[in-house]
Formats: C-alpha cells, structure tokens, sequence
C-alpha cells in the first residue's frame, strides 16, 4: 500500500455525527439500546453506506451486519468491527467509532483502487453493550460459537421483550449462520473508555488483552410491611441486606487488587415511600484482570450474602448475566498494531482493556488486536464522551495500516 495512503478523517467524523444523530439525545449523546427503533435506524443507515460503498452485505441469524471487500484470493477474510448499540447514556463514539472507521478503511481502499490479497470486511455485531439484553457482546459470542441462536433468541428484557421476537420486529433477523464468514484475522478500533491514555499526554493504545468480567443479577425478597408501625428488629428489609452488599462488594476492591465492583441496577418492589419493600432486585459488575482473584471476589460476595440472608431472614437468589474470563490478544498482531502506529510517526503504548469489547469474543476463533484512541476526560457511557478528530483519524490510519498489512501478508 502506498505508505501516503491515508483515510479521510473529514468524510470519517461526518460518518460519525450522521450515525450519532440517530438516536440523539438532548444531553448530546446517543441512546441506541439493541434491537430498539433507534438500533434499527442506526442499522438502516450502516447498510445503505455500506451498499453504496458497493460492499457485499450480509446479515446473519443474531443480526450482526456484515460488509464485505472481496479480496484477489478465496480463504479466511481479515475482520474489522465493533457495535452500534448504546447504553442508555451513551455516548458519540463507543462502539460507532471502530464501525465507521472500518467502513473507511474499505472506501479508502476502495477509492485507492487497492485491491487486498484476503477479503477485508467490517461487521457490526448485535447487542455488544448487554444493556438490554444479556449477556454484553451476545452477538460476536454467538459468531464465535459460544452460545447458540436459538438460546440467543430466547433472551429477554427486564419488561420480557423476547429477543428473537424484537429481532424479528426490527426486520434484522439475517439468513446467514453467524461465522459464516472465516476469520483470519480481528482488529478492532475503539475509544480508551478510561483516563490513561489522555493522563500520559495522548497517543493511542496497542491494546494487549481485556479483563475479567462477572456480572450478576441477584433477586432479594423480604416481608413488605408499614415503615411507621413495624419495630427494626421485626423487618425483613431486602433494601437494607441490598445497600449492605453494595458495600461489602465496594470493600472488596480494596482487600483484593485489581478489584472493581459496581451496582448499576437496583428496582425496589413495592416502591412506595412508607413500604418496607419486598422484593429488591440488583446487579453487581465484578471484573479484575486475574481470574482467580475474580472468582475470589464473587465467592467472597456469595458467601456474605448466605450470612445475611440466614441472619436476617431474606431469600437471595443470583442469576449469571455475564461471565467472561480474562482475555490476552496475540502478540504478533499486537505488534503489528504498534508497527502500524510507528511506520505512521504516532505513539503508542501498551494497556489492557477495562471494558468488554467484540474483541474479547473474536479472541475464540481467530488472531485479535485492538486499537485505543483517547477519550477527553476518560468519560464513556456518558454522552459527554468525547474524542478528537485528530485521535480519530490517527486511530484510523492505524487501523487501516494494520488491516492492510494482514490482509496481505
Ligand atoms: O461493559 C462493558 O465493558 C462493555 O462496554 N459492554
Ligand atoms: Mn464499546
Ligand atoms: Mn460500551
Ligand atoms: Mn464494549
């Protein structure tokens, strides 16, 4: 490739605020949860780009939209992609930016006349964020093999939306089986998510694997009873056992290093202010970048919350949402992101990945790599989440340099 070749960063943002400006929300953000009204216009949009870029697309059983360059030779494509789902307070470019960025690898190509030895394609996979339906990153789990669509299909909502039925209604459920297309090689472009890269004074990230991650949904149920008539020491106050193992979660971070815990989701039933409540329903985001001091926390939390229950008389029950172990990338094409970078006259450093990524799944089946880009204040699933253009291209480049060189090697 001619080493001037370079993306477009000016058509690249305006990629990006086009799919931003769907599902827009007035904070500045974006709020595409999967497989609402808002991913399928976001869906619509990827397509018809990618159809004008005269990309073969296909999209497969689980909705993942694939866009592909047909390279000179048959055999295993080279494989960018991230997602175009939210969280509910999500931001402009976490997920977007490695779909788009991809979308401009194969157009600057494409524009270049470059033709690669190895089919290059982009797929945007479904549901990445887990925010609606679980488990996070359903979609490239179901394309490396790690669940099956029918128990894909089957996952439901908090209001029991069934997920092959809002796949259906959205007019994404795809002919393809997912993994139809082999897989050579994984890059992925994304947002750092976090504050390093920006606290080290810029530069991007060869990102050498992802942490652990444990997510739990635990059920409790009380004794509903009167907030004025009822002794303390005749409640059974699931709210009160709830806010104690946010605590004693919270306390693990510091006993166990690495540790991170987080309650994200806490609904009390009855919900009324004079109500001891009955039923509190919660969940806990365990991640740590060593597994054994992951499965350590979980256990240490699982048997805090026997205790409790025993003492105080509350059932709590856990179901799994999540469970991800902890996920190194390959070496060699980790070094290729940060040869990619150098050949480029841009910095880079190595890091792990706090967050969950596609990555994290395309790891099963094939070489993976990702690329970090800043993000200004260290924000995400926040819509001031925010990257420059000048990251955003450098991210890019990077990425199209990387592509390239695998795609014919
Ligand atoms: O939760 C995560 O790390 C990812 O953003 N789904
Ligand atoms: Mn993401
Ligand atoms: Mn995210
Ligand atoms: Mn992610």
């Amino acid at each position: 490739m001619g080493s001037n070749l370079r993306v477009d960063g000016t058509r690249l943002v305006s990629r990006l605020m086009a799919l931003a400006a769907i599902g827009a929300t007035p904070e500045g953000g974006c709020r595409r949860l999967a497989l609402t009204d808002e991913d399928r216009q976001g869906r619509d949009w990827l397509v018809a780009e990618m159809t004008a870029l005269g990309l073969a697309v296909k999209i497969d059983a689980i909705g993942n939209i694939v866009g592909i360059l047909k390279g000179r030779e048959e055999g295993p494509a080279v494989i960018l992609g991230s997602h175009i789902d939210t969280v509910g307070t999500g931001g402009r470019y976490d997920g977007a930016l490695g779909v788009v960025a991809g979308v401009e690898v194969l157009a600057t190509l494409r524009d270049a006349g470059l033709v690669p030895k190895r089919d290059l394609a982009v797929i945007a996979f479904t549901n990445e964020e887990g925010a609606r339906f679980h488990p996070d990153m359903l979609g490239s789990y179901v394309w490396a093999g790690g669940m099956s669509v029918e128990a894909a299909h089957a996952e439901q909502d908090s209001d029991g939306a069934v997920l092959g039925t809002e796949l259906r209604r959205i007019g994404y459920e795809g002919p393809e089986r997912p993994g139809f297309l082999p897989a050579h090689a994984y890059l992925e472009l994304h947002i750092e998510q976090g504050p390093v890269l920006e606290n080290e004074g810029g530069g991007l990230g060869a990102v050498t694997g992802i942490q652990a991650i444990c997510w739990l949904e635990l059920t409790l149920k009380g004794r509903p009873s009167h907030a004025g008539t009822t002794p303390m020491a005749y409640r059974k106050d699931p709210g009160l056992a709830a806010a104690r193992i946010n605590l004693y979660a919270n306390d693990l971070t510091r006993a166990i290093p690495g540790q991170l815990a987080n309650s994200g989701v806490i609904r009390v039933q009855p919900a009324n202010v004079n109500v001891v409540p009955e039923t509190v329903v919660m969940t806990l985001d365990l991640r740590n970048p060593d597994d054994a001091r992951l499965a350590q926390a979980e256990a240490a939390v699982r048997s805090y919350c026997a205790a409790l229950a025993a003492r105080d008389g509350i059932e709590i029950a856990f179901r799994d949402l999540a469970r991800f172990p902890a996920t190194p990338f390959t070496e060699s094409l980790i070094a290729t992101v940060e040869e990619s970078a150098a050949e480029l006259g841009l910095p880079i450093r190595r890091m792990i990945s706090g967050a969950g990524h596609d990555a994290q799944m395309m790891s099963r089946i094939c070489p993976t790599a990702m690329v970090f880009i800043p993000s200004i204040g260290g924000l995400s699933h926040n819509p001031a989440e925010f990257s420059t253009e000048y990251d955003i291209a450098a991210g890019a480049n990077v990425l199209l340099n990387a592509a390239w060189r695998v795609a014919n090697a």
